[in-house]
């Protein structure tokens, strides 16, 4: 179901005209209240008023997670202190955090575009949303909520921990729709048979997953377990939270990125040059209506592509194809560009492994090295080591002639990883502490 028919479904000429109104009066805004975008204006030459087309957006440099860092923690802000009256900030992998300030009309947008994105999913006001997304600074357990509540649902804020509990919550409240992590989806899904809850027994039908990157073969994993749709949601702190762009469940195929708030370019990573439609870089952001912290050009670091091909669900925004990696999360191992997820679709064809599993990069003897490991079944963890040792071996050979890197396969036993709440912990880097 469409949450807002008429937004939804604008024709691609309306869209862009809306989209050049906000751009402009965007560009107008941070250039009267934002010092760190009137300077990059006039280092580009121009004002405000040289914008007439969407085209012109690229007369202005990118703006990059360190910017935010440098001016750390309000420095960005394009309006006064009062008028912010929610603060969520993202720590990231490495370094300072970002932090991102709210006006009332940004939560109002957020819900509108998180109550979108759910009922994209197949979603609505009868459903009961257990949302376990964390609650607190990060954007996943608050924006995931505003977004259910908007759209009248009930929503039980469980936030990350106490997995066994949540899962007896599961079945206790009867939750039809789940909000969090894959892995964490996972994770439940693995409490609830320790505590004797069969998930496709419940009236759990819908999965609203995002926050890290994962699959389609870990997407086919998770239905068949847990007996529901698992639907790909994406958004990032910087930008809004959950909610920027979400795949419907007519098509299954992309996700809708609302474009009436948010404007992508997809460029070339290194080059920084515009890729034409259709081809894989990394995305940029513009928020178009944001006002606390409006943004232009930003950065996303995620890979993927835009699909403008008309979706069968009549929503005319344009669609992410899934996040293939991200640009910073690459591993170059001996010269070769590898993702985590590559890896992660070829070990979850192989039947008996589970998506639970690390990748440990390290250098011996100068060489990168890179082994995986990944955490069997139960079934499979009762066969011979013979017969371990002989997957290993197939699945290091199949990796090979994919990706062209050798690696080590580690079978591992079940729930020996360590499980996470939030986003999973994929890969342990030993060359970044010697
Ligand atoms: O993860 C916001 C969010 C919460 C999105 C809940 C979806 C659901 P950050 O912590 O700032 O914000 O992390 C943003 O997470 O740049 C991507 O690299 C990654 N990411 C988010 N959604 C997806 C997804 C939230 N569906 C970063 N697929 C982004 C792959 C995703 N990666």
């Amino acid at each position: 179901m469409l949450f807002n028919i008429r937004q939804e479904t604008l024709p691609r000429e309306d869209l862009e005209a809306l989209q050049l109104r906000r751009l402009q009066d965007l560009c107008a805004r941070v250039y009267a209240n934002v010092p760190f975008y009137r300077k990059r204006f006039e280092e580009s030459g121009i004002t405000p008023a040289d914008i007439k087309s969407l085209d012109n957006l690229k007369l202005l440099p990118f703006t990059e997670k360190q910017d935010l860092r440098n001016y750390y923690p309000f420095g960005l802000f394009a309006v006064p202190r009062d008028n912010i009256v929610r603060l969520h900030a993202s720590s990231g992998t490495t370094g300072k955090a970002v932090v991102v300030g709210y006006t009332q009309r940004d939560l109002e947008t957020w819900a509108e575009v998180a109550a979108r994105s759910l009922a994209a999913a197949g979603v609505n006001h009868t459903d009961t949303v257990h949302v376990a997304y964390g609650y607190g600074l990060f954007t996943g357990g608050l924006g995931a909520h505003g977004g259910a509540e908007h759209l009248g649902a009930t929503v039980v804020p469980a936030s990350g921990g106490s997995t066994r509990r949540q899962a007896y919550l599961l079945r206790d409240f009867g939750a039809t729709a789940l909000c969090c992590t894959p892995s964490y989806a996972l994770h439940l899904w693995e409490a609830g048979q320790e505590a004797g809850i069969d998930f496709r027994d419940l009236p759990l039908r819908t999965g609203v997953f995002g926050a890290e990157p994962w699959t389609e073969e870990m997407r086919q994993d998770i239905e068949q377990k847990m007996g529901i749709n698992a639907m790909n949601i994406y958004g990032l702190s910087e930008v809004m939270g959950p909610g920027v762009a979400m795949e419907c469940l007519d098509a299954k195929c992309g996700m809708h990125l609302w474009e009436d708030h948010f404007l992508p370019e997809i460029i070339d990573p290194v080059t920084g040059e515009v890729l034409p439609a259709g081809e894989t870089g990394e995305l940029v952001i513009t928020t178009l209506t944001k006002e606390g912290i409006p943004l232009i050009r930003y950065r996303t670091r995620d890979i993927t592509s835009l699909d403008y091909t008309p979706c069968r669900c009549g929503r005319t925004h344009v669609r992410l194809t899934r996040i293939k990696g991200r640009s910073d999360d690459m591993l170059i191992i001996r010269g070769v560009n590898v993702f985590p997820q590559q890896i992660e679709s070829i070990l979850m064809e192989s039947e008996g492994l589970t998506p639970n599993y690390q990748l440990v990069v390290d250098r011996v003897h100068n060489l990168d090295t890179l082994e995986i490991q990944v955490e069997v079944d139960e079934a499979l963890f009762a066969d011979e080591i013979r017969k371990l040792q002989s997957l290993e071996g197939r699945i290091q050979k199949t990796i090979k002639e994919f990706l062209g890197v050798s690696t080590k396969v580690r079978l591992m036993e079940p729930h020996s990883l360590e499980r996470s709440e939030g986003k999973a912990k994929r890969i342990i880097d030993k060359r970044l502490e010697k």
